[in-house]
């Protein structure tokens, strides 16, 4: 833990490794007793892709922060729901028009019991960009480039969401899994994207969480395009059928 110490012309030199602790405290004690305390702190709460559960409760601080739960109350945290099907998505990421970032996604999920996605507040999380939307009396939202739209099958508790980002700068947000500007070969390199939906509405809210494995082809200094490359288990059946 506390690794080589020296000094050299007075100062104090200390290694410090921490493995498992994310705060640590020490206090240097001199020949004569004079003490002089000092705290470090480990890495702040992370991403949804390397999650920081302060109040460990098994949802990550920035999914609590979405969902508008207590991230320090372990009693407060979104129902976590099954998994998220990524049937689509295309990230693209223009690094001479930053601002010109865009994500097209269509994303699978089972609704909870009695669940109607009207007036309810839909969090989307692609990477490490969120965003939120409120969705109007027929299931679609659009505000600031961000849009939702849901389908619920007849069964009523499938549904599929049409999410669309437009015109915004998430490359920062999207670095950390792979997605940065470079040039990649002409098949790409595959990279796993972490996606989170949560929905709000009446005071509850749920959670589901999945991933995009897609295969990203960039061009240093110009742009990238990454484009889901696995299949999910419900496309593959329908893709199938299709041909049956
Ligand atoms: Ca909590």
């Amino acid at each position: 833990m506390l690794g080589r110490a020296s000094v050299a012309a007075g100062a104090w030199q200390v290694q410090v490794d921490v493995s498992d602790l994310e705060n640590l405290t020490a206090t240097f004690t001199d020949a004569n007793g004079n003490t002089s305390p000092f705290a470090v702190f480990g890495r702040a709460p992370q991403p949804s892709g390397a999650p920081g559960d302060t109040d460990g409760d098994g949802v990550s601080d920035v999914l609590e922060t979405l969902a508008g739960t207590d991230l320090n109350d372990p009693a407060s945290a979104p129902v976590q729901q099954g998994a998220l099907s990524v049937d689509k998505a295309a990230i693209v990421l223009s690094v001479t028009q930053p601002t010109k970032d865009s994500i097209t996604a269509t994303l699978r999920l089972s609704l909870p019991t009695g669940f109607t996605p009207d007036s309810s507040t839909v969090g989307v999380v692609f990477g490490d960009d969120s965003e939120k939307v409120t969705l109007d009396a027929k299931g679609k939202g659009l505000a600031g480039g961000v849009g939702v739209k849901f389908t619920v099958s007849s069964a009523g508790s499938g549904a599929l969401i049409q999410y669309t980002l437009k015109n915004k700068n998430i490359g920062a947000a999207l670095a950390p899994y792979g997605l940065t500007d470079k040039t990649t070969s002409k098949t790409g390199e595959s990279a796993t994207i972490p996606v989170a939906v949560v929905l709000i509405k009446n005071g509850s809210e749920y959670l589901y969480v999945g991933q995009a494995v897609v295969t990203y082809v960039a061009t240093l200094g110009k742009s990238g395009k990454a484009i889901r490359s696995v299949r999910s288990a419900a496309a593959q059946a329908k893709a199938l059928n299709a041909r049956m």
